[in-house]
């Protein structure tokens, strides 16, 4: 057991009865503790974000062993989960990019990007890792640019020590003194303009202990991007200042792009996979009403606290926030994701697609039964 186990384990003491050195926090080491981790009151020694520990404890942990490049993937990948027992230094690179894509079908835009997609690369560290953070911003780039990672506990959360020219580097350190599912972001003024073009993406500080295992994990992020020309407009549309002042979006968006989430891309499982998803929302502006339909989040961790809630339709996801939910599919077919505002789903992009293979389960769906006609009452 290693000097920070013994640490976990003696904060842990109060909680549990004992504690195991290589699965501590494993549902099967601990259920008995579940419920309680969602009590108030103590946090309580137990899987998911509930076994994060208190950022004072993590303060004096040093990093071990090599350092260790950080895995980051471009969405709806996630990287895979930590299965280390001990504090790294994790060095890791992102670099900013100026650059046209499609946001739908025939239209282009202008996106500025951390890793050359919107949302950004998605990043995993461990609490209590020290992360070398390197950022560079492509020499064709027109603009200064830096990070703000919410993972970090620090003035600026990293923005003024990365102000970064194109074609320069920086360099800064932190420690993850805080288990949670973070949002990044550029914050050089204009900033709602660096955001509005997709400068955003999830940092996830997994607690000591690691997430529950699931089957599949999932990295969703919203955005609201306002152009000078009409939904779905074709060409190059230019950025409109005056659209994001007023908060008029033109496109609501998951994972940067109409039909990111749709169609080839639609994300896939099988039934009797539990899912987690990673949703983060970059704004700039708008409030998220994440909702999968035909699907009850088993659990939710609004805003990405520690506290987790249960057996959830809806759950509100800020801008500059995120939530991480969990659920089983029980039955197959293709379940939408949505932001329930819907108009902006149905009007302006925020449609995504889970689609759920398997065998039928007519005890919980059964599916049309029947249509007939039927005799009513005039109406008066
Ligand atoms: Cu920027």
């Amino acid at each position: 057991m290693t000097l920070n186990q013994t640490i976990m384990c003696l904060a842990a003491a109060a909680l549990l009865a004992g504690c195991n050195s290589s699965t501590s926090t494993s549902e099967s080491s601990a259920p008995s503790v579940i419920p309680e981790a969602n009590a108030a009151g103590p946090i309580a020694f137990a899987p998911g974000l509930a076994s994060a520990l208190p950022s004072s404890e993590v303060r004096g942990w040093t990093p071990e062993g090599d350092p260790i490049t950080g895995e980051v993937t471009y969405a709806p990948d996630v990287p895979a989960p930590i299965d280390r027992d001990y504090p790294a230094k994790v060095i890791i690179e992102l670099e900013t990019t100026e650059e046209v894509m499609e946001i739908a079908d025939g239209t282009d835009y202008t996106f500025w990007t951390f890793g050359g997609a919107v949302p950004g690369k998605f990043m995993r560290v461990r609490q209590g890792d020290t992360v070398e953070f390197h950022l560079k911003n492509h020499p064709d780039s027109k603009m200064p640019h830096n990070i703000d990672l919410h993972a970090v506990t620090g003035p600026g959360g990293g923005a003024t020590s990365t102000f970064t020219a194109p074609g320069h580097e920086t360099v800064f350190t932190f420690q993850a003194l805080n288990a949670g599912l973070f949002v990044y972001h550029c914050a050089t003024a204009p900033v709602g303009m660096h955001i509005a073009n997709g400068m955003y993406g999830l940092i996830l500080v997994e607690p000591p202990g690691g997430l529950p295992a699931v089957d599949k994990e999932f990295y969703v992020m919203q955005g609201d991007f306002y152009t000078t020309g009409e939904y779905g407009a074709e060409g190059l549309q230019p950025f409109s200042m005056d659209k994001a002042i007023d908060e008029d979006a033109t496109y609501v968006l998951f994972n940067g792009r109409v039909g990111a989430l749709t169609g080839d891309n639609a994300l896939k499982a099988e039934v009797g996979d539990k899912v987690r998803m990673f949703v983060g929302n970059g704004g700039p502006n708008l409030i998220s009403s994440f909702h999968v339909i035909g699907e009850i989040f088993d659990k939710v961790y609004p805003e990405a606290g520690t506290r987790f809630q249960e057996n959830v339709q809806t759950t509100l996801i800020p801008a500059g926030g995120a939530a991480m939910v969990e659920f089983e599919v029980e039955v197959p077919g293709t379940y939408i994701i949505v932001d329930h505002s819907i108009f902006r789903t149905f009007h302006k992009g925020s449609l995504g697609m889970l689609q759920v293979g398997g065998d039928e389960a007519p005890a919980i769906y059964s599916g049309q039964q029947s249509d007939t006609e039927y005799e009513a009452e005039p109406l008066k």
